[in-house]
């Protein structure tokens, strides 16, 4: 029988050798302050993933993050993103079977009530005046049918505890929940039931707490020069350190069409996840290409399909969850 742990003194520590910097992305979390609210953050998370039980679980983020650039924020920069892609993934996945954890920017679109915010018409438009019961309030009978398909899919996800909503409006909200929500997922073993489908638009550059100004920038000083530091490349330490056995889909947004293959092929190499769904800002409700190393495929609709209002995460999500249930049996075994 042998021990592992007898102790060979001239070799237990050797202190010639310097200790290894902590990687950019670990002294992130240093020297910016985690949001106030993480621990009950956390604590729903553990709930609704203990409530779940065995079902397969999608964490969709939606919606972009913020750069302050005052500790007080009145100015900040914003990432273009109204949510759409993240919410009307979530509805997919739910009717797929799966729970969502939907971490999204606060205000932009959610799953379901999507349907009837922040479109031109104002929610009362879709309201009348009761002919029958004078002095009561209906829904017009145009919009009947598709409000009461809309509301049974929501109430039923309510009754389920199947939708998980979780808002952020910062880049450094954002990673932390990410993180957050990475390392609860491995300690509660929900992570090989899980996919991560990152359609939020994520900043790449921030202003370090470190040189955060207190108070409201006054315009007096004249010229505004802003100097912001490259966010660290967090899908590396997602996909090694964090969920290695949490498939991870990455949405890469390009405008020139000329890059959009090479830009999404360079993310999976050097991050080594497994997906990465390459859309143009131009098409991204009508194109998609779907991108591994091994090949890229394109999944578009159809004039026909657009004109009948079908949806292009309709097609996106039983492709990734035909994908996920591959990669489940990969790591299962
Ligand atoms: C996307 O590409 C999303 O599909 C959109 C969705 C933001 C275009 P909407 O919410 O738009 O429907 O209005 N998301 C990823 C954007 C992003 O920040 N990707 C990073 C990059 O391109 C990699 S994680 O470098």
């Amino acid at each position: 029988m042998y021990t592992t742990n007898a102790i060979n003194p001239e070799k237990a520590i050797d202190r010639s050798v310097a200790d290894q910097p902590p990687a950019e992305e670990d002294l992130y979390f240093e020297q910016n302050p985690a949001p106030e609210y993480l621990p009950e953050f956390e604590r729903k998370l553990s709930e609704f993933l203990t409530n779940n039980g065995t079902r397969k679980v999608a964490v969709v983020t939606s919606g972009g993050t913020t750069v302050p650039l005052e500790n007080n924020t009145v100015r900040f920069i914003d990432n273009f993103s109204a949510g759409t892609r993240g919410a009307t993934s979530a509805e997919y996945f739910l009717e797929n079977g799966y729970a969502v954890v939907f971490l999204h920017r606060q205000f932009s679109l959610l799953p379901y009530s999507r349907h009837y915010t922040h479109s031109t018409n104002c929610f009362l438009d879709y309201m009348v005046e009761s002919e029958t019961e004078p002095g009561s309030v209906k829904v017009d009978e145009k919009y009947q049918v598709q409000m009461l398909d809309v509301l049974r899919k929501y109430k039923q996800a309510q009754k389920d505890n199947t939708l998980l909503l979780l808002p952020f409006t910062t880049v450094t909200q954002y990673l932390f929940s990410l993180r957050c929500i990475a390392l609860t997922m491995s300690k509660l073993h929900v992570d090989t039931r899980c996919v991560f489908y990152l359609a939020a638009a994520v900043s790449d550059f921030f202003m370090p707490t470190s040189r955060l100004p207190q108070h409201k920038i006054q315009s007096s000083g004249g010229e505004l020069v802003v100097n912001l530091d490259p966010v660290p490349k967090f899908l590396k330490r997602l996909v090694e350190a964090w969920a290695p056995r949490v498939m991870i889909v990455s949405f890469k947004l390009e405008t020139d069409e000329s890059i959009l293959e090479s830009k999404a092929k360079t993310a999976l190499e050097r991050y080594n996840h497994q997906l990465v769904i390459g859309n143009l800002l131009q098409t991204r409700k009508k194109e998609v290409i779907f991108v591994t190393l091994e090949e890229t495929e394109k999944y578009s609709l159809t004039d026909e399909e657009e004109k009948e209002g079908k949806e292009i995460e309709e097609i996106i999500v039983p492709e990734v969850i035909k994908r996920h249930d591959v990669w489940q049996e990969k790591v299962c075994n």
